[in-house]
């Protein structure tokens, strides 16, 4: 009998076990804001300690929100209750937030003070307060000394931003972590709680703005009936600090107003954009303005009327100025020309009507000329309009990336952008103080992340992906910040605190971007040809369009490989500044990670590597795909220190990821070879597959 209720106690117990550890594992929901209890006794002491009250002096809905997001954070982190009251209490120690007018801080800025033992938060806006309290919960979740956390920051970007291209119908362009957020049929009626967690996940890194939907607009969304259920999202973002934009479909006036024409000259036209202004704001009283893409891949625009990019954009800012709201007018403009060069369409567009926005309009450009690449040259729009505020948009969503399959951190791709050097005012004028606004005076400065959110239970499909949303939202606030430092911190705050893991993971994910480039695009190779921007496809080579086929941007010939935009070809080299032409223009010396962005080469040609042309090709692509195995190796080193379902995922879509390395090195060196017409170094294992077979592969994929 003993021995019975012995075994059925242990079963109990293993069953109990079992159930806990499943309520106990991760899902990825929580992002960075995980809270886990710290198991270190005197540094949870410290803590509870330091900690035993939060006072709010005032209160507004941003306010509550930071005192809830402390008391939330704390607790879980402590194990102790800690409540928020209205009032310091004597004799105790506890957190202080305050708003106070003369605090150093600019804009959106805050200040964390150690005043005797409470810890002040002091900001001139709610929102600098609402900052302040999650840069204490970060560095308190990476279990730093309290009075290390003194300091003040304010943000160097105006209007931090994300753009999601999500879609009336529930589906997102380009997104690849499930459906839209965003339950259009639901709303307004229904409010989805998982909006306010996507507002503090955004508030906790600074974000200020986000557009809800796709660039390719639909007229749908300015109907009073979107506009309640765009005002029900906006509900939510304002008590994080968040405001609410608009992406619009520049023909409205006519496929919703019934108008004859979207002539942004017309009076009526103008009249009706005034209206349904004013109707936004009376529905969405802070709502921050509108997002374009006009004249663009079939978008309709201002030139289908023979008026130009600012006499569009003009017309708009007149309506939201009484508002102050602001017009965000994407560059991302190239034409279906054969002879052009799709590098130099923007700035051949843009440069011309720099001085002649008005001043609530900012010019939105993609990091690079072209499009999303996995590394591309800065766009040479940057420093080019210095009258025109500029601001940069990257892309979260990894378009051509690998989706959510391949482990890319694209904080190294933001960077190289950031720190680029335009020499439009000697060196130093970096892309970076460009878009922060100091080197033209812009009074108008923004960053936009387009979003890899989607309905995913982890929000970006690849639990690593998050990372790429958490850095963008860091650069924002502070592009100075190095993306190692982002990197690491991420990892205490998403995956795990244990130092050795922390730097096996950081390493990998400042290497991930450089292992995909080199078997996926290496040399400055490109590929944003129409198709599934997944399969590999250099062979493409027909379409509506010419530089909607693969041959367009790679250029491989017998003789050779690569985009000559030298003063020989297309001469795209001349929209760049003396100083950072040098360091292109010539084939010698320019660096191999942009050689085929500029220069055509010989396949014999013999590289500063110390390679000929095609056996570096081969050397790219067998290390960059053979790295992913190493990548494995040191995710598998990690594991004791990991949740086991999310280590379990990304083991599992790291061992995808090499058998599409491959997939990609042998589509490309297979295909090249045929205009190479020399062997892969027998130190290579030779590809599996002939170039007929992987030709099979890839067209079963893309088959409908
Ligand atoms: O990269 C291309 C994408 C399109 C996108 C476009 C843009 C929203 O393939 O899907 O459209 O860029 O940025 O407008």
């Amino acid at each position: 009998m003993k021995f019975f209720t012995w075994l059925r106690n242990l079963l109990l117990l293993i069953a109990a076990t079992i159930a806990h550890l499943n309520a106990s594992a991760d899902d990825g929901y929580r992002l960075w804001l995980k809270y886990d209890r710290i198991r270190n006794e005197a540094t949870r002491t410290a803590y509870s300690n330091s900690f035993r009250y939060i006072a709010i002096s005032g209160s507004s809905d941003i306010l509550n929100n930071a005192a809830k997001e402390l008391q939330t954070g704390l607790t879980a982190m402590t194990g102790k209750e800690i409540p928020v009251v209205k009032a310091p209490v004597k004799n105790q120690n506890g957190i202080i937030l305050t708003i106070s007018a003369g605090d150093d801080a600019s804009g959106d800025g805050y200040s964390i003070q150690m005043q005797g033992a409470n810890t002040v938060i002091s900001a001139a806006k709610d929102a600098g307060v609402l900052y302040g309290s999650f840069a204490l919960l970060r560095h308190l979740q990476q279990h730093l000394p309290v009075e290390k956390a003194a300091g003040q920051s304010s943000p160097k970007i105006q209007l931090r931003m994300l753009n999601h291209w999500d879609n009336p119908e529930g589906t997102i362009e380009r997104g690849y972590a499930g459906g839209s957020l965003w339950k259009w049929y639901e709303l307004p009626e229904t409010v989805d709680p998982r909006y306010t967690d996507y507002a503090r996940a955004n508030a906790s890194i600074g974000i200020n703005g986000t557009v809800v939907n796709n660039v390719n607009a639909s007229a749908r969304f300015l109907t009073a009936e979107y506009l309640h259920k765009v005002a029900a999202l906006a509900g939510v973002f304002r008590k994080y600090g968040i405001k609410t934009y608009l992406s619009i479909h520049f023909a409205a006036p006519k496929t919703l107003g019934g108008l004859k024409t979207s002539d942004p000259l017309d009076p009526e036209v103008r009249k009706w954009w005034t209206e349904k202004t004013k109707e936004i704001y009376s529905i969405i009283p802070d709502f921050g303005g509108f997002l374009v893409k006009a004249n663009s891949e079939g978008e309709p625009g201002p030139q289908d009327y023979g008026r130009t990019h600012a006499d569009g954009a003009n017309m708009l800012a007149e309506a939201l100025a009484p508002f102050k709201g602001v017009v965000i007018w994407r560059a991302f403009v190239y034409k279906a020309d054969p002879k052009a060069d799709r590098f130099k369409a923007a700035y051949e567009e843009f440069v011309p009507l720099d001085g002649k926005f008005a001043k609530n309009v900012i010019v939105q450009v993609k990091n690079g000329p072209i499009d999303f690449q996995p590394r591309e040259p800065f766009s040479p729009l940057f420093g080019n309009m210095p009258q025109t505020p500029l601001g940069i948009e990257f892309q979260l969503t990894q378009e051509y990336l690998g989706f959510a399959t391949h482990w890319v951190y694209e904080a190294p791709i933001f960077k190289e952008c950031l720190d680029a050097d335009t020499y439009v005012k000697g060196k130093g004028s970096t892309v970076a103080r460009i878009v922060d606004g100091s080197l033209h005076d812009y009074p108008l400065t923004c960053m936009a992340g387009v979003a890899n959110t989607g309905s995913d239970r982890n929000w970006t499909g690849n639990p690593m992906a998050q990372a790429n949303w958490y850095a963008f939202g860091r650069f924002a606030w502070d592009h100075t910040l190095t993306a190692e430092a982002i990197a690491q911190e991420w990892t205490q705050l998403s995956l795990t605190t244990e130092t050795k893991s922390v730097a096996t993971i950081s390493n990998m994910m400042l290497r991930s971007r450089d292992i995909y480039v080199d078997y996926n695009t290496p040399l400055g190779l490109s590929r944003p040809w129409t198709g599934s921007h997944y399969a590999p496809e250099p062979w493409q080579n027909r379409s509506s369009r010419p530089d909607w086929t693969a041959i367009y941007y790679h250029r491989a010939d017998s003789l050779g490989l690569g985009f000559d935009r030298t003063a020989d070809g297309s001469n795209a080299l001349a929209q760049y500044r003396p100083e950072v032409r040098r360091t292109w223009d010539n084939a010698e010396t320019c660096p191999l990670p942009y050689l085929f962005w500029f220069h055509h080469i010989p396949w014999s040609k013999k590289l500063s590597s110390g390679r000929n042309l095609w056996d570096e090709l081969c050397h790219r692509f067998y290390t960059g795909a053979d790295s992913v195995l190493w990548m494995q190796k040191q995710w598998a080193a990690v594991k004791t220190s990991i949740d086991p379902d999310i280590h379990a995922d990304i083991t599992g879509r790291l061992i995808k990821q090499h058998k599409e390395a491959i997939w990609w090195r042998d589509a490309w060196l297979l295909y090249l070879q045929t205009f190479s017409k020399q062997p892969i170094p027998a130190i290579y294992p030779k590809p599996e597959r002939t170039l007929e077979e992987v030709k099979n592969t890839v067209n079963i994929y893309l088959m409908r």
